[in-house]
C-alpha cells in the first residue's frame, strides 16, 4: 500500500511502472472472453464450474471444500456489464504483505502457507466462543457465489467471483452478547511461513488486524470467502478464509483469518496504526474524499497496461450505495474516511 515505503510502489494511476508491463497480451484477451462467459451462464452447479472462467488454474481443494462446492448457489450476486478480471491477474497482482510488498510477491511466496490443518478462534462478546477446526467451523454454512468489484485504496480495481457465506450467518451461530459492537479479524502470525513477517518491512505490527461495526458486518453484502473462480482460494488471495467487504477499500478485506472476536470497542486496525491520517477505520470507497497523496475519483481496472490503461470513474461505495448508504446516514464521511 502507499505509505512511505522503503521501495517505490506502483500505485499512482498516472505512473508508468514495471508492474504495468507485467500484464501479458494473453491476459488482456482473456478479459474480453471472460466477460462474455459470465453473463450467459446457468445458475446451477456442474462438475466443471471452474471452467466457467477462462484459464482458471486447478487447485488442490481440501475435502470439506470439495464436499460443499456442488451445493453452491451460483451467481447470487453478479456485476452487470463489467468483465470478470482474468484469474491470472487476480492471482498475480496481490497485496498480502505477509509475503512481501511487491504485487508479485504473494504469488511467488505464499506456497509456504500451510492451510491444512487450520483452526479459527471465536472469542470476546459471544455466547458461544470456541476454537474450531476449519472443516467444523464451515459446517453450518451453504456456499454462495458473489461477484464483486474490489477497489484498492491504491486506485486500481478488479471484478472477482468469490465463493463464501454472509457474516450474518456466522453471527447467528456464535450469538453476540449485547456488549458486542464491533467485529475484529486477525490474520495468521507465523514468521516461519510468512517471510514478510520476518523481513525488514518493520512498519507493520503483526498480526494484520481489521474490523467492522457490527451493523456493517450484518449487511448482506459482507461475506467470509473460502473460494474464488469456482475453486478454493489460492494462498495468495487469503486462503483458507478471508473477509470480503466490497463497498470498502481492499485493505479492509483481511486474509487468512485465524481469529474472529466480538468486541465492545472499535478495534485498532493495521493500516490505521501505520498512518491514521491516510487510512481510516471506515475506509468506504468514496470518489469525493481523496487520499492525501492521490485522487480517489478514478481507478485503473485490471488488466491495465501501458497502451490500454483502462481507467474508469470510481463509484460511491464502489457501486453499492443502494445496499449500504443507509449505514452511514449519521456519519460525516469526510471525517470518518
Ligand atoms: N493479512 C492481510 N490481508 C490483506 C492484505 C495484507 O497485506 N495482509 N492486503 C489487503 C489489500 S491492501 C488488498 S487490496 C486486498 C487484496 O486482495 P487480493 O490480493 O485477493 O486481490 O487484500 C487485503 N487483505
Ligand atoms: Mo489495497
Amino acid at each position: 500500500m502507499l505509505i512511505k515505503l522503503p521501495k517505490a510502489s506502483d500505485c499512482h494511476e498516472s505512473d508508468v511502472t514495471p508492474e504495468s508491463l507485467y500484464f501479458s497480451r494473453r491476459s488482456l484477451l482473456g478479459g474480453a472472453l471472460v466477460g462474455i462467459a459470465a453473463s450467459s451462464l446457468p445458475r446451477w452447479a456442474s462438475a466443471d464450474d471452474a471452467a466457467r472462467y477462462a484459464d482458471v488454474e486447478a487447485g488442490r481443494a481440501p475435502n470439506w471444500f470439495a464436499e460443499k462446492l456442488p451445493g453452491t448457489r451460483w451467481q447470487v450476486v453478479t456485476v452487470k456489464d463489467e468483465a470478470i478480471t482474468p484469474f491470472k491477474d487476480a492471482t498475480h497482482y496481490n497485496n498480502f504483505y505477509e509475503f512481501g510488498t511487491d504485487k508479485g510477491d504473494p504469488a511467488a511466496n505464499a506456497g509456504s502457507l500451510k492451510t491444512e490443518p487450520w483452526s479459527v478462534v471465536i472469542d470476546g462478546e459471544v455466547a458461544k466462543p470456541g476454537r474450531y477446526a476449519l472443516e467444523d467451523f464451515m459446517k453450518p454454512y451453504e456456499l454462495e457465489e458473489r461477484t464483486y468489484r474490489l477497489r484498492c485504496v491504491e486506485a486500481w480495481s478488479m471484478v472477482i467471483p468469490w465463493i463464501g457465506f454472509p457474516i450474518s450467518a456466522l453471527l447467528k451461530q456464535v450469538e453476540p452478547t449485547s456488549k458486542a459492537k464491533y467485529i475484529r479479524f486477525e490474520t495468521l502470525q507465523d514468521p516461519k511461513s510468512m517471510p514478510g513477517q520476518r523481513s525488514s518491512f518493520g512498519l507493520i505490527d503483526w498480526p494484520y488486524v481489521e474490523g467492522l461495526r457490527l451493523d456493517e458486518a450484518m449487511n448482506p453484502l459482507a461475506i467470509l470467502a473460502v473460494g474464488m473462480y469456482g475453486r478454493e482460494l489460492p494462498n495468495q488471495n487469503g486462503a483458507p478464509l478471508r473477509l470480503v467487504v466490497p463497498w470498502k477499500y481492499g485493505f479492509k478485506s483481511v486474509k487468512s483469518i485465524v481469529r474472529i472476536s466480538l468486541v465492545s470497542e472499535q478495534p485498532k486496525t493495521t493500516w490505521q496504526s501505520i498512518a491514521a491520517e491516510e487510512y481510516g477505520f471506515y475506509a468506504n470507497v468514496n470518489p469525493t474524499v481523496d487520499h492525501p497523496r492521490w485522487t480517489q475519483a478514478r481507478e485503473r481496472r485490471l488488466p491495465s497496461g501501458l497502451f490500454s490503461p483502462n481507467v474508469r470513474e470510481t463509484q460511491m461505495f464502489n457501486g453499492y450505495s443502494d445496499e449500504v448508504a443507509s449505514l452511514y446516514s449519521n456519519l460525516d464521511l469526510r471525517k470518518n474516511y
